[in-house]
């Protein structure tokens, strides 16, 4: 019999949450062999970045997981068994009937999958227990960069089939035109993902004045409006090239998650937000910009820090001055037009030094072996 494992999962905005949860289920399950069941409250999120997922079935399987509909009035979660170990991703709390099978089971591993942050105490809390009010014990599994972590996600065969798609010119040409972009030679093609972000203008200007041609790959979000606004435009189209100077901006329809990672290997630099994609931007080892989720008090402008403190730290001085300027501007609402051209100069070492970070995580486990891991020793 396979270990069964459910996976609850709120989609509070964005694309995050679902986006982590679906890529664990699927490796739980295509790497480790455990029957999963990813339950979802919002199956249209979800449809967004998985075009296979029905946004009307209760129940589906996809890739070998099984997918429930997770709705507030359904009973289908307490209709169902328990499964033997059960993750809560980010605090999303069980539904009460749930967790009352959980306690008739006794016997069931609870874990509370947290956000990713490279502060320090997430090392200090990671699978520390805690009891709960129902007499059951949940532990809090929190992802990192470091060994005493859990890990980041990253599936077995990921860095191989980078390394393939990045040798084939004939694989990377027809992924881009499938997307309908055609690039020139010697543009610097740039993936843009972030929230609405009030630097935004002040970059496009340092990128229309660029010596070289920069074409920009937006992804569906709130910045298409603020790119229209530049262009003094009421919307833009999808597909259509915009220029200004050496600054080309297309918008690309939303892109099947399993594709998001072959346009980050596609791309010179990577502007990504959140978790996830900031994730795959590591694994894509090219240099990137993170837009990091805004939290109230500015608490997300220490997590910044830490995770630069981090990266960093193999860095020359004068690359990482210039990188953490840039950083903290796409993140203060600073002026990038200067932190650009100046950080611009390191292209070559922020490169080199993406390629080291990436061989340095690949060697610590990934997040899902660290949880399967935590599940044997805990039985
Ligand atoms: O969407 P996000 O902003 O998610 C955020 C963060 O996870 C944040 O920490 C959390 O608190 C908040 O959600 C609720 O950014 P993130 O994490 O990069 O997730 C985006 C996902 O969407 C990622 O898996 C890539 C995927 N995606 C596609 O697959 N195709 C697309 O076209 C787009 C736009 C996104």
């Amino acid at each position: 019999m396979r270990v069964t494992w459910d996976v609850f999962c709120r989609v509070i905005d964005n694309f995050g949450d679902i986006g982590v949860t679906w890529r664990l289920a699927q490796q739980l399950n295509q790497e480790h062999g455990f029957a999963v069941r990813l339950w979802v409250d919002d199956l249209s999120a979800f449809h967004a970045i998985c075009p296979a997922v029905s946004t009307t079935t209760h129940q589906q399987t996809i890739a070998g997981v099984e997918i429930c509909w997770w709705t507030a009035n359904s009973t289908a979660v307490s209709q169902q068994h328990c499964a033997q170990v059960v993750i809560e991703a980010f605090a999303c709390q069980l539904p009460a009937a749930y967790i009352n099978l959980m306690r008739a089971q006794n016997n069931v591993l609870w874990l509370n999958l947290e956000y990713l942050t490279a502060e320090p105490w997430a090392a200090e809390c990671h699978a520390l227990p805690s009891m709960q009010g129902t007499g059951l014990q949940k532990y809090f599994f929190f992802p990192g960069f470091t060994e005493q972590t859990g890990g980041l996600l990253r599936e077995a065969s990921l860095l191989s089939q980078r390394d393939a798609f990045l040798t084939s010119e004939v694989q990377q040409a027809e992924f881009l035109a499938s997307l309908g972009v055609q690039t020139e030679p010697n543009e610097r093609l740039i993936s843009l993902f972030a929230y609405a972000n009030p630097a935004l203008p002040s970059w496009l200007d340092a990128l229309s004045s660029d010596i070289c041609i920069n074409h920009i790959l937006l992804l569906q979000g709130p910045l298409i409006p603020i790119l229209a606004e530049y262009f003094a435009l009421p919307e833009l189209q999808q597909g259509r090239i915009y220029q200004r100077g050496s600054l080309k901006v297309q918008v690309l329809p939303y892109i099947q998650q399993e594709n998001f990672d072959r346009l980050l290997w596609s791309c010179d630099f990577n502007c990504v937000r959140g978790e996830d994609s900031f994730v795959r931007a590591q694994w894509a080892a090219k240099p990137f910009l993170w837009h990091i989720y805004p939290q109230q008090d500015d608490a997300h402008l220490d997590k910044l820090q830490a995770f630069l403190s981090i990266y960093n730290k193999e860095l020359d001085e004068e690359s990482k001055v210039a990188l953490e300027s840039l950083c903290r501007a796409w993140n203060t609402a600073g002026d990038m037009q200067q932190a650009w051209q100046h950080c611009i100069k390191y292209e070559k070492e922020l490169h080199k030094h993406a390629i080291g970070w990436c061989e340095q995580q690949r060697k610590l486990p990934d997040l899902a072996t660290k949880l399967a891991c935590f599940y044997q020793d805990w039985l």
